[in-house]
Parts: C-alpha cells; sequence; structure tokens
C-alpha cells in the first residue's frame, strides 16, 4: 500500500517536473524555456546565433516575451558573479533601422523597463546607435538591461534558448 502510494507520487513528480528533464544539454529549464548562457563562448551576433542553432536546431538567441521572464535572466546572470560581459539577444533592427525585432519576427517592446537608461548631458534611453549600432544585447556596463551594439562587436557571448 506505502509503496503504492509512493510510485504514485513520485510518477506525479516525474510529470510534474517534465520540462526539467526534456532539456537537450547544455540547456538547462527556465521558467518553462530551456535556456543556456555561455560565459566562455564569444563572437560577433550572427556568429552566436549559428553558435545556438549549431547546439540545436530549434535554439536561437533568446527573446524576451514578458518583462518577468527578462528580470529573471538578469538575476540569473547577476547571480552568476561574473565580471562584466556582453550577451547577445536575438534582436536587431539591420535593414529596418528604428524598428526593433525578434529572430522570430516578433515586435520588441521598447523603452523602459527593457532598454537601459544613460546619462551623458541629459537621460537618453537605448537604443541610440542609429545605422551604427542594430544588434541588442545585455551589457554589464548598464548593469544588463538591454542596448543597442554593432553587430560586428567581437566579444557578445550567446544567450542560446529554445521553447520546451
Ligand atoms: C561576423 O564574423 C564572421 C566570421 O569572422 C564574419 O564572416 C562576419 O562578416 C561577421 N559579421 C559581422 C556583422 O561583422
Ligand atoms: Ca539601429
Amino acid at each position: 500500500m506505502t509503496s503504492s502510494y509512493l510510485s504514485l507520487f513520485l510518477l506525479a513528480f516525474l510529470i510534474a517536473n517534465g520540462p526539467t528533464l526534456a532539456c537537450i544539454s547544455p540547456f538547462f529549464s527556465f521558467d518553462s524555456e530551456c535556456v543556456y548562457v555561455d560565459p566562455v563562448t564569444s563572437g560577433n551576433w550572427s556568429e552566436m546565433r549559428n553558435y545556438c542553432q549549431s547546439l540545436y536546431s530549434r535554439a536561437d538567441l533568446i527573446s524576451f516575451q514578458s518583462f518577468t521572464y527578462f528580470g529573471d535572466i538578469i538575476e540569473y546572470i547577476h547571480d552568476r558573479g561574473w565580471p562584466k560581459q556582453v550577451f547577445w539577444v536575438g534582436g536587431t533592427d539591420e535593414g529596418h533601422e528604428g524598428v526593433w525585432s525578434y529572430v522570430d519576427g516578433s515586435l520588441m517592446a521598447m523603452g523602459a523597463p527593457y532598454w537601459a537608461l544613460t546619462n551623458c548631458d541629459g537621460i537618453i534611453i537605448q537604443p541610440d546607435g542609429n545605422t551604427q549600432q542594430n544588434c541588442a544585447a545585455l551589457d554589464g556596463d548598464y548593469y544588463y538591461y538591454m542596448t543597442d551594439k554593432e553587430c560586428e562587436y567581437q566579444h557578445g557571448h550567446p544567450i542560446c534558448y529554445y521553447d520546451s
């Protein structure tokens, strides 16, 4: 009797935590997505996009569909205690200046609370790089809020994800 309750409990536990088991290495389960933040591998935006796709065909640079999710990722990065770094996000306005979209085609939310505020001769909200800066990143210099960077920048690390 006891042992069959135990196996029922175990089964319920496994079902409830199914997504944890479903992520392909090196991805881990994160807020119902599979995510991999790589602080070692770096390159320009398209190289890191390719890198994510090489880890798993359905993977890509990350997109943020809610501020909660965005905040959780920033918290995860802060908690690692890594030195300040730049992490690529799957967002760009390349070829359609000022219209920012994720690689899945959905429009990116603009303004606070996603994008960084900078203070030089008055408060400026990112993105501010015009046609010079067309790729989105979380930058340690801006507390990992989002900013636009040159897509050619060689030292961005990937945040890869896929829908679990
Ligand atoms: C990114 O790097 C690759 C490999 O070095 C290069 O072929 C490509 O042109 C670069 N892309 C950009 C936008 O700089
Ligand atoms: Ca731009």
